[in-house]
């Protein structure tokens, strides 16, 4: 069947066009029907598809308005140059004159690009080439790194690949116990709980560990809160539990991983007794956790922001992926560890070259093997590609420093609201000598920039994505663009033709994906046997699938990647030890609250997109803070009463939400507005260099 990537051309008879394609948000990228009936005076809306195993016909809140955004009149529609409207010509002449002048007095990595995990696998590829190749810039890193880059560095330490889920989310469902470690689906991924709604239809049990009591715990046969930032201390006790219950697989471990022995003495230590001093978690639960979990015929351990948002995330993955080797989890059907990805790229965006380590196919730019390779592919030469830059926290922090960059390009990111310690990179961001934003809409960032470059949004353009599984995805242009905006591919390849690269930066999504598919061959994330035929026929292709060889049968996919072997050199998975550490700011009489904070159903990320959809935005108007009722007492805070709330690094007005879901020395915040951030701790993970979003020390105060 042949597949319309553009709409098809005569109106159908009820002057409605019909488009499979994806939701914009995140990471289960649900399938839905955009329904365009403009053509005959109606509206465009979005149905769901029920042929998508992660959703299959249902939709989240978000999901079902996700099209408030394509007529919206927050739209941008044309470029802006110091708030003036201007004509394309004008703005990438502007930009690509003021790029050339800064390079030229402060060399090439004064140059520096932030990339998001939202962009499509082509936009990804095309802007890490477009710095690459043409700015020659190491500078440049992506949201993605603030998400579960601690999860991805673990998962590539224990297994030699980073592939969030290495199972169809479908085997959830059948699996007989699944632990949930800092994951709340029922709001940041509603269709998920189907799976562990199936789960647990078939008699599997559910275990969250989360130290509010949400809608996902709410579900589950056993809840374990421990205090914000100390999962470490607890995965070290369930697995001392484990190993001492005799749950530990030792034929599995002998067989199929590496360095048990050295994790067996580090947790000799820790008795649950201890974990319990330092989690608050008592050792009965701990125990009925490891039963739950060592019982079960297959089970999986899933990790989230939760976990991983920490100055020790990649440590306190690697000690949940440690308990899953020695339960002989991994590379089994039906069981296994994954890590929940959040972005509706999020996968496919750090496989394909925006992140400052690394080139296309989840290669590593100092490999010269792999240099070579995407050198030939680009036809330049190796010496010429840039080497590893700066990684994103620490890109934005050296804006406008001596010695940092001066100009940045950002697509598809709104750090100014969602980086770490906002106040000091809207500093960094404030001192630069130029800074270029490609946006659907005038975010916070976006506000602060010299120019805005107007872009088109999902369902306007065509281009795959990766989903949580690794499934390969179409993403087909479903309506058109509102007259003045170009898409990103089409703004790259304006600024490479004006900095002298007339060649290589095609505008055309399937130009790019051939191009990808090349550049990816051989590497980790192997795309070459993928096709946009292909993945528009069979709903998908799970990476790695590699191109066929002459006469060979194409490359069914790889749904599952660890059964027969994990990918490292010898095979073997790898057990790590890893100890556990205090969070970088405690608690103290100054400020003796944890913040932590996270996500709401109703608002995406930095909250450009939905607040500015009038359904979301009556859902949840505004930034609030959830206060345990003890703790509320104490201040004085009247539910819905005005607290301040106040860190090391600034201070917030937010609504109270009294609610026993919090526990009473922990506040909650999403991070959807602007300010939350102000407070966040900018303490970076030595391996993945993930901030710690997800705890630090506040005071709270009551507004009078
Ligand atoms: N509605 C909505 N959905 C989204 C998004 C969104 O912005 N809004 N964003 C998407 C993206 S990019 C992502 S990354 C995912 C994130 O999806 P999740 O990881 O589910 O989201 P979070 O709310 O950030 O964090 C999950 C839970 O971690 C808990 N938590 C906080 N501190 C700790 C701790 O120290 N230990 C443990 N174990 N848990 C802790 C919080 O209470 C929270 O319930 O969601 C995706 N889906
Ligand atoms: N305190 C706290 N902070 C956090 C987190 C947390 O849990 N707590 N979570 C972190 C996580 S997991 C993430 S993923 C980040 C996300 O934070 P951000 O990177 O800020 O995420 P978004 O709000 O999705 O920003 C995307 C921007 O790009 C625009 N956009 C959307 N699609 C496109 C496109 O195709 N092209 C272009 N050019 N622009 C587009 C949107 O309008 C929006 O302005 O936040 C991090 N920050
Ligand atoms: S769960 Fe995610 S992909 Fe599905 S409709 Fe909601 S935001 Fe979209
Ligand atoms: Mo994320």
């Amino acid at each position: 069947m042949p597949i319309s990537l553009s709409p098809p051309g005569p109106v159908m008879p009820q002057d409605q066009m019909r488009t499979a394609t994806h939701c914009p948000y995140c990471a289960l990228q649900c399938g839905m029907h955009v329904v365009d009936g403009r053509a005959g005076g109606g509206g465009i809306g979005v149905e769901p598809r029920e042929d998508i195993p992660a959703n299959a016909g249902s939709l989240c809140q978000k999901g079902w308005t996700a099209a408030g955004l394509l007529d919206s009149p927050e739209r941008l529609t044309s470029p802006r140059l110091h708030g003036r409207p201007v004509g394309w010509d004008e703005a990438l002449d502007f930009v690509a004159g003021r790029i050339r002048a800064v390079q030229e007095r402060y060399g090439p990595d004064a140059v520096a690009v932030f990339g998001g995990g939202g962009l499509t696998n082509e936009k990804a590829y095309l802007l890490g080439k477009f710095a690459r190749v043409v700015l020659r810039t190491s500078q440049i890193d992506y949201n993605g790194r603030f998400c579960m880059s601690a999860a991805a560095a673990a998962a590539n330490r224990a297994f030699g690949m980073d592939r969030g889920l290495p199972f169809p989310i479908t085997d959830i469902g059948r699996a007989g116990a699944v632990l949930l470690a800092g994951v709340n689906v029922a709001e940041t991924m509603p269709p998920f709980v189907r799976h562990l709604t199936r789960m647990r239809e078939g008699g599997g049990r559910l275990v969250v560990i989360d130290p509010r009591a949400t809608r996902t715990a709410k579900l589950a046969d056993l809840h374990l809160r421990p205090a914000p930032g100390t999962d470490l201390a607890l995965a070290l006790g369930l697995l001392h539990v484990a190993i001492a219950d005799g749950h530990a697989d030792l034929d599995y471990l002998a067989g199929r991983t590496t360095g048990f022995e050295p994790v067996r003495t580090s947790v000799a230590g820790w008795w649950p007794e201890r974990a319990e001093r330092v989690t608050g978690v008592p050792v009965a639960a701990m125990r009925e956790a490891v039963r739950i979990l060592g019982e079960a015929e297959r089970a999986m351990i899933l990790t989230g922001r939760g976990a991983e948002q920490h100055a020790k995330g990649t440590d306190t993955v690697t000690s949940f992926v440690n308990l899953a080797l020695v339960l002989g989890l991994p590379g089994r059907e039906g069981s296994g560890y994954g890590c929940v990805t959040g972005q509706g790229n999020g996968q496919g965006g750090r496989e394909h070259g925006q992140k400052a380590d690394q080139l296309p196919g989840y290669r590593k730019i100092d490999d010269p093997a792999a240099r070579a390779h995407v050198a030939s592919v680009w036809g330049i030469d190796p010496g010429d590609l840039p080497g590893p830059g700066r990684s994103a926290f620490e890109m934005l922090d050296a804006l406008g420093t001596p010695g940092g960059p001066r100009a940045l390009l950002v697509f598809g990111s709104n750090p100014a609201v969602s980086a770490p310690d906002a106040a000091r990179v809207a500093r960094g961001l404030g001192a630069l000598d130029l800074l270029v934003v490609s946006d659907i809409v005038t975010s916070e960032t976006a506000a602060m920039a010299d120019v805005i470059l107007p872009t088109t949004q999902w369902a306007e353009e065509s281009g795959t994505v990766t989903n949580l599984e690794g499934r390969v995805l179409l993403r087909r242009r479903a309506a058109d663009p509102p007259h003045g905006v170009r898409s990103d591919l089409s703004i790259l390849s304006g600024l490479a033709e004006r900095l002298a690269h007339r060649e290589g930066f095609p505008a055309d999504p399937g130009t790019v994906f051939g191009e990808l598919r090349r550049a990816s061959q051989g590497g980790i994330a192997d795309y070459s046997g993928v096709t946009y035929e292909r993945i528009a026929a069979e709903t998908g292709v799970f990476w790695p699938c590699p191109a066929e060889g002459p006469g060979e049968a194409a490359h069914p996919g790889t749904p599952r990647p660890f059964l027969e072997r994990f990918a490292t050199p010898d095979g073997l998975a790898r057990l790590v030890p890893v100890d556990h550490r205090p969070p970088a700011e405690d608690v103290d009489a100054d400020f003796p609250i944890y913040l932590t904070t996270g996500r709401v159903l109703a608002h995406y990320q930095s909250g450009a997109q939905t607040r500015r959809i009038p359904e979301l935005n009556q859902a949840s108007p505004e930034v609030f803070v959830e206060l345990h009722p003890d703790l509320a007492e104490r201040l004085g805070v009247e539910p819905g009463g005005r607290v301040r709330v106040r860190s090391r690094r600034g201070a917030v007005e937010a609504v109270a939400k009294v609610s026993p879901v919090v526990l009473p020395d922990t506040v909650f915040m999403p991070f959807h507005w602007e300010g939350v951030n102000r407070l966040t701790n900018a303490a970076l993970d030595p391996v993945s260099r993930m901030p710690e979003f997800k705890v630090c020390a506040v005071a709270v105060e009551r507004v009078a």
